[in-house]
């Protein structure tokens, strides 16, 4: 039995339409009867940073998000500052300590800026939560009700790999901006008229598509079977196993995703191959596994890189080899623009049996070798670029150089 699709209230709110997701982030029909664990999508990315202020202007004034909530002294809470970032469907929290002695500030001292906690919204936080207990889940947070004079919230967490947690939210109860404990807030510039004359999209991104996790050796097995169990995820047919972890990449990955494919997680491990893997030099840096990299859904990459490239955002660069290679060239086909547009900007593209894919990642955004963005453009592909595998790990070996871990 297929079922229609339910959009999250921040996609809603964001006016996207089920078909727009689609197009962007590639779903699938499914049964949520049978589902021991239902999904509706994302929730919310939960950042711990250095300086949460510094970081809300950053993804405002570059990324393009819009300010919507706030949290911190001012509103009563006198741990931490929050800021909530919108940009379409996608709700980013950037968390940074104000008191001395904040929890923050420990997680920001293990594991510099990075991803806390992948919230996901789903339409029953106590039957989630119950599952993932009986499946031997550590459960973070039992499902409580929150509430202020916008409604009520329900809230519950679970742990996943590391010190990241995912929380559990049904917000059908409730109409606030973003959580109790939250003002709205807007920003405090007016970012589109200082960008006009550049002609900048309204927004760089409308949704999220994938949040990959990195885990210790020997560990993604184990975590693929996490989200099996746990969570009723199932695997995606992209892997890359031993066979092209040795030839180059120095990492193995498997993909799960909800019954939907609303939520995607490419879980990589290290693997021994001619360099140091980019996985280890992570979770050296991190401080343990974590978030590594999360993909940003356009749908126009190119004028996305031309803003970004324009506010400072680094890319890692492709050889312009990668563009005249005659077997790529003849694999991809014709795309929606000339090779030589892509070319230009360092976008990588990739086809399979559905469609094809464009893609690009930034240099790492923080001070240490560890979280970074993908953009992606999905033309009817499902898969995650595997045919780029060996351009990009590639680049990524030649900034690791750079940093002298090798
Ligand atoms: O999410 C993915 O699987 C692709 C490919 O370190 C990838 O974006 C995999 C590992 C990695 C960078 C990109
Ligand atoms: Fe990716």
């Amino acid at each position: 039995m297929a079922i229609e699709h339910t959009l999250t209230s921040e996609e809603a709110l964001a006016g996207l339409d089920v078909d727009q997701l689609k197009q962007l982030v590639g779903l699938v029909e499914y049964d949520e009867a049978n589902d021991p664990f239902p999904v509706t999508g994302w929730d919310a990315v939960v950042w711990v940073v250095g300086n949460a202020a510094q970081a809300a202007h950053y993804y405002q004034s570059v990324y393009g998000m819009e300010l919507v909530a706030y949290s911190g002294p001012e509103t009563g809470n006198r741990d931490h500052a929050a800021y909530v970032l919108r940009s379409g469907g996608v709700r980013f929290v950037l968390k940074g300590a104000v008191a001395p002695d904040s929890p923050l500030v420990a997680h920001h001292a293990a594991h510099g800026d990075g991803v806390v906690d992948i919230a996901l919204e789903v339409p029953d936080v106590d039957r989630c939560i119950s599952h993932a207990r009986e499946q031997g889940a550590t459960v973070l947070e039992e499902p409580r009700d929150v509430t202020d004079e916008h409604g009520t919230v329900r809230v519950g967490a679970i742990a996943t790999y590391g010190d990241t947690r995912h929380t559990l939210v049904d917000r059908s109860r409730y109409d606030g901006p973003y959580l109790p404990g939250y003002v709205e807030r807007r920003s405090g510039f007016d970012r589109l008229n200082h960008r006009g004359a550049a002609g900048a999209p309204k927004r760089i991104f409308q949704a999220l598509d994938h949040v990959v996790g990195n885990v210790e050796l020997g560990r993604m097995d184990t975590w693929v079977d996490f989200y099996h169990r746990v969570m009723g995820f199932t695997n995606m047919a992209e892997f890359i196993g031993d066979d092209i972890a040795t030839d180059y990449s120095a990492l193995m990955s498997k993909v799960v995703a909800s019954g939907n494919h609303r939520v995607k997680f490419p879980l990589n491990e290290p693997a021994a191959g001619k360099k140091k893997s980019q996985i280890d030099e992570y979770l050296e840096f991190y401080g343990g596994p974590g978030a590594q990299h999360l993909a940003l859904a356009t749908n126009d990459i190119l004028a996305a890189v031309d803003v970004l490239r324009a506010e400072g955002v680094e890319f890692l660069v492709t050889p312009d080899s990668y563009y005249t290679d005659p077997e790529l060239r003849a694999r991809i086909g014709e795309v929606r623009v000339p090779i030589e547009e892509l070319q230009a900007r360092g976008i990588l593209v990739d086809r399979d049996e559905d469609g094809y894919l464009l893609q690009i990642f930034t240099k790492p955004i923080g001070d240490r070798p560890t979280v970074f963005f993908e953009l992606i453009e999905r033309h009817g592909s499902l898969g995650f670029g595997k045919g780029n595998f060996k351009a990009l790990f590639e680049a990524i070996e030649r900034e690791q150089e750079r940093r002298g871990n090798f």
